[in-house]
Order: C-alpha cells, then structure tokens, then sequence
C-alpha cells in the first residue's frame, strides 16, 4: 500500500518523535524506584515530543495551523487547515512504565477531521487513516492492514473499553453508574487509559466499543477519522457530531452503537 504525501509526512514526523519516546519510555521504567518519581522526566519527554512533531509537521505543510496538548498554538497563514497533536496520549501509563500509550495527529479541514494518525512507539502500531480512504494498521511484521470495525451485533458479545473519572477529574457518580448500566450487558468492561488508542482498537475490531467523557481535542481528531474510515459510528453521548466541543466520544458498529447509546442515556 502506497500512502498518500499527506500520510507519508505524518508517518515520518511520528516516527521521529516516537524514537524519542521509546527511548525515554525505556529511562522511565528504571526511574520507578527513585522517590521523587519519574514524573519531571515525563512531562520533559512529552515536550520534547511535541516540539519534534511542530517541527516536522510545519515544515512539511508551512501554512498549516497547530494546536498541541503541550500548549503549542499556531494559527497559520492557511486558516482552513490545523494539526491537533497529542505527543503523548496515555501519560499515566507511560509514567508507570506500562507500555500502552501514543502519538495522535489528527489534520482538521475546516470543521472535519480529514487525517489521523495514531503511533503506540514501544509496539509501533500504527493506525492511519483518511477521510473516503479507508484506515489501515502496520505494525513489526503486518504491513498496510486494511481495518474493520468487529461485526458483533450484540452487546452480550462485546468487550466494551471506557474512560474512568479519576481524582480530581470528571464526574464521578455519573461515571459509576455509565459503567455499572454497561457492566450489565456486556461481556467485558475494560479501562486502559488512552483514548487515541481506544478509538484505534475499536477500529482494528480489538474493542467492539468506547466511551469517555471529559476529553480533550487532540485525545479524540485522530481517533475519530480512522474509526470513521474502519466503519465505526462516532459521536458524542448524545448520538450527535459535537465529539470535539463536548470532549465526549462513542464509537463502535452501528448495531453496538445504537444499544450502547441508550444504555448510556439511561444511566
Ligand atoms: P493524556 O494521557 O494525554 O492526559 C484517559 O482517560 C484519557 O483521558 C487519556 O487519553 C488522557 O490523555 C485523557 N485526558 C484528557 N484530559 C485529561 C486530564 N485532565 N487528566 C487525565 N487524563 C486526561
Ligand atoms: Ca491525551
């Protein structure tokens, strides 16, 4: 599979900035027993990445806009297009030496997300897509993949992943009673604690389905394009297209979507 130019300079910018993160993945683990923690470190790494991204994606497209989860913001002389970057979605298990966490480049056109991109670096599985291109997986012995949404109809048949309030952060009685409504019907409730790659497994037909509140932009354009371009149906809780003004998302098959959105409503 040949990608388009588009894909080829966010393939080659995640890839660089991955290097980095991979490497400073692999300091963090021996980091665990130093009392202070690791946490200085990381949030370095996460800049360190996010400006090895600017730098790559601006030169590549000069006009282009950037918002990045690290506070970069720049509005370009082309107004249409903007880069919303995570260079490091998954924080906390990066932090924990748990690798599960990921580069997210999500390119807006206008008012859609018409590129993604999603790099975990310490499995380098990639997950891209493009708006009406369909959305593909590589992995270290896969090449170019075409990804598919799972066809499981019911939700007694599907393993669900979610995002989880947590301290100091969203609602909590309203996020215990979303999941215990899910716990119910489902055949397995999950939390792994990166949106970026739980939109990307719901794409790839791991996880037949997630929700989350409380998010961010740059958690959720990436994600959002290549479960679209896998077959998913992607909306906010309320079954409309305000993911990224409400920073809430789910996705999943259309049948899975439609049960678990009611399921969620009633909660
Ligand atoms: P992050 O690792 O880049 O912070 C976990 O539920 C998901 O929520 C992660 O993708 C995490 O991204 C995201 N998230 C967004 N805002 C957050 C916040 N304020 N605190 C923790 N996680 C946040
Ligand atoms: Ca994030």
């Amino acid at each position: 599979m040949l990608h388009s130019a588009l894909l080829n300079v966010m393939i080659k910018a995640a890839r660089k900035a991955g290097r980095t993160l991979k490497r400073d993945f692999g300091e963090v683990e021996h980091l665990q027993v130093s009392l202070k923690g690791p946490a200085n470190f990381v949030t370095a790494a996460d800049r360190k990445a996010e400006e090895t991204l600017r730098a790559e994606l601006i030169a590549a497209r000069p006009g282009y806009g950037f918002i990045g989860e690290e506070g970069t913001n720049i509005t370009g002389s082309d107004t249409t297009h903007t880069w919303i970057v995570d260079p490091l979605d998954g924080t906390t298990n990066f932090l924990h030496g748990i690798p599960h966490f990921a580069i997210s480049i999500g390119l807006k056109r206008e008012d859609t997300v018409v590129a993604g991109l999603i790099y975990n670096p310490a499995t380098e599985d990639m997950f891209v897509a493009e708006r009406g291109k369909g959305a593909f997986f590589s992995d270290q012995r896969l090449r170019d993949q075409r990804m598919r949404v799972a066809a499981r109809r019911r939700l007694a048949d599907a393993v669900v992943t979610c995002g989880l309030p947590h301290l100091g952060h969203g609602d909590l009685a309203l996020g215990q009673r979303e999941t215990s409504a899910v716990q119910a019907k489902v055949a397995g409730l999950r939390r792994f604690g990166s949106a970026a790659l739980d939109l990307a497994w719901v794409a790839t037909g791991r996880f037949d389905a997630y929700w989350e509140r409380s998010l961010q932009p740059w958690d959720l354009a990436a994600g959002i394009v290549i479960a679209r371009e896998a077959g998913a149906i992607v909306t906010d809780l309320d079954g409309k297209e305000a993911m990224l003004e409400r920073g809430e998302v789910l996705a999943a098959n259309d049948a899975i979507h439609r049960d678990l959105l009611k399921t969620l409503k009633a909660a």
